[in-house]
C-alpha cells in the first residue's frame, strides 16, 4: 500500500521524537512492502520563525494533499509572558485542526506492568489500566472569544458548544465503546456550566442508540480524582476540549511518564497523529525525550490506514523495549538510554 504522510516537527523535541516514529513506520514499510512517502511542513514557533506565521498556507496545502499527518509538538517559552508577541506557536495546532475538522482527539492511556512502581497504581493495587479519552477538539473554550476589556482589567475566555458538534464525538465514543468493554463516563462541570449541561442532554439523547452501553455522568473534579484512586473503572471517558486536555496530562501520571501517550485526531477526512506531550524546549537536541508517544501515535496512524497487523507489531516492539527496561531518562533518571537509541531498538524488534 501506498500513503502520504505529511511530517510536521514542530517545536522543542517534536524533530527528535517524530524521527523516531518516521523510523518505524519505515521498518513496518519495509517488512510489510508498503510505500510511505514524507512531506514536510512547518508549524508552530518553527513557522513563525520562518515565515512569521504559526500556520503557513502551504503546510495546510501539504497537510491537505496527504492521507495522514504526522506531528511532533508546539510550544516555545520566547512566547510566554511576552506582551509583544501578536502570535503564538499554539494557534497553528488549534488552526490546523480547523482546517481538517478535527473534531475526535482519541487518547488512549495504557499501562505497562514493569512501570507501575512509578505511578499510583503500586500504591493502589492496580495491575493494569487499559482505558480510552475522547476529547473534543474543535470548539468550547478553545475556540471562544477571547478579549479583555476594563483597560485589560478584565478578561474572558468564552465556552461555547452546540448540539451538532456534542452529538458527532458522542457517536464516535460510543461506538469505541461497544468495541471494548461498554462503559462510558461523560465528564463535565453539569452543576456549573450550562455547556456542560446541554451536554449531558445531547449525550442522554445519543446514548438511546446504544443501549448495550452503560452511560455513567461525573464531575470533572471527582474525575480527576477518580483518575488516581480508582482509575480501572474507566473503559471510555468523553469530555470537552479543556477537561480532556487536562485529565489526558494527569493520566501521564498513572502510566509513569506522559511521554508514553498516543494520540489520534479524528474528522471527517484526514488523520492527525501526534504525543499528548509538549514542545519540552529544555530538553530540545539533547536525545532525552520519550519517543514512545510519538512511536504509538504512528502506530495509531497504521490503524487508521487499515494496517491492525502492522500496528500491533509496534506495539508489541514498544511492550518489549519498556519491559526489557530500556527506558529514556523521564522514568529512570540513572539507568536511561537516548531517544535514538529507543527508536533503534524498536525498529530493530519490528525488522
Ligand atoms: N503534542 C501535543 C502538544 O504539542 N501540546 C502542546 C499544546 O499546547 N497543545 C495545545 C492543545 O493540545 O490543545
Amino acid at each position: 500500500m501506498k500513503k502520504k504522510i505529511a511530517v510536521i516537527y514542530g517545536d522543542g523535541i517534536g524533530r527528535e521524537v517524530t524521527e523516531q516514529a518516521i523510523k518505524a513506520l519505515d521498518a513496518v514499510a519495509e517488512v510489510y512492502n508498503h510505500t510511505f512517502i514524507y512531506e514536510r511542513g512547518l508549524l508552530g514557533a518553527e513557522a513563525i520563525d520562518a515565515t512569521g506565521e504559526p500556520l503557513p498556507h502551504k503546510t495546510i496545502d501539504i497537510a491537505k494533499k496527504s492521507d495522514a499527518v504526522l506531528f511532533g509538538a508546539v510550544g516555545d517559552p520566547r512566547f510566554d509572558n511576552n506582551p509583544a508577541a501578536k502570535v503564538r506557536p499554539e494557534q497553528g495546532i488549534l488552526a490546523i485542526r480547523k482546517e481538517l475538522e478535527l473534531y475526535s482527539n482519541i487518547r488512549p492511556v495504557v499501562s505497562y506492568k514493569s512501570l507501575n512502581h512509578l505511578s499510583p497504581l503500586k500504591l493502589r493495587n492496580i495491575e493494569q489500566v487499559d482505558f480510552v479519552i475522547y476529547r473534543e477538539l474543535s470548539s468550547g473554550i478553545y475556540f471562544g472569544e477571547h478579549y479583555t476589556n476594563n483597560n485589560g482589567g478584565t478578561a474572558h475566555d468564552v465556552c461555547t458548544y452546540n448540539v451538532h458538534e456534542i452529538e458527532r464525538i458522542a457517536h464516535s465514543a460510543f461506538r469505541t465503546a461497544q468495541q471494548r468493554h461498554k462503559k462510558l463516563h461523560l465528564v463535565d462541570k453539569a452543576n456549573v456550566m450550562e455547556t456542560s449541561r446541554l451536554w449531558r442532554k445531547t449525550v442522554t439523547e445519543v446514548a438511546r442508540q446504544y443501549s448495550d452501553v452503560e452511560l455513567k455522568f461525573m464531575y470533572i473534579d471527582n474525575a480527576a480524582m477518580q483518575l488516581i484512586i480508582n482509575p480501572g473503572q474507566f473503559d471510555v471517558i468523553l469530555t470537552e476540549n479543556l477537561f480532556g486536555d487536562i485529565l489526558s496530562d494527569e493520566s501521564g501520571a498513572i502510566t509513569g511518564s506522559l511521554g508514553l501517550l498516543p494520540s489520534a485526531s479524528l474528522g471527517s477526512k484526514i488523520g492527525f497523529f501526534e504525543p499528548v506531550h509538549g514542545a519540552f524546549n529544555e530538553a530540545a537536541g539533547k536525545d532525552i525525550a520519550n519517543p514512545v508517544g510519538s512511536i504509538l501515535s504512528a502506530a495509531m496512524m497504521l490503524e487508521f490506514f487499515n494496517m491492525p497487523e502492522e500496528a500491533d507489531l509496534v506495539k508489541q516492539a514498544v511492550s518489549w523495549t519498556l519491559n526489557s527496561g530500556f527506558v529514556t531518562r523521564d522514568i529512570d533518571s540513572v539507568n536511561y538510554y537516548y531517544t535514538s537509541t529507543i527508536g533503534d531498538l524498536i525498529s530493530d524488534f519490528i525488522l
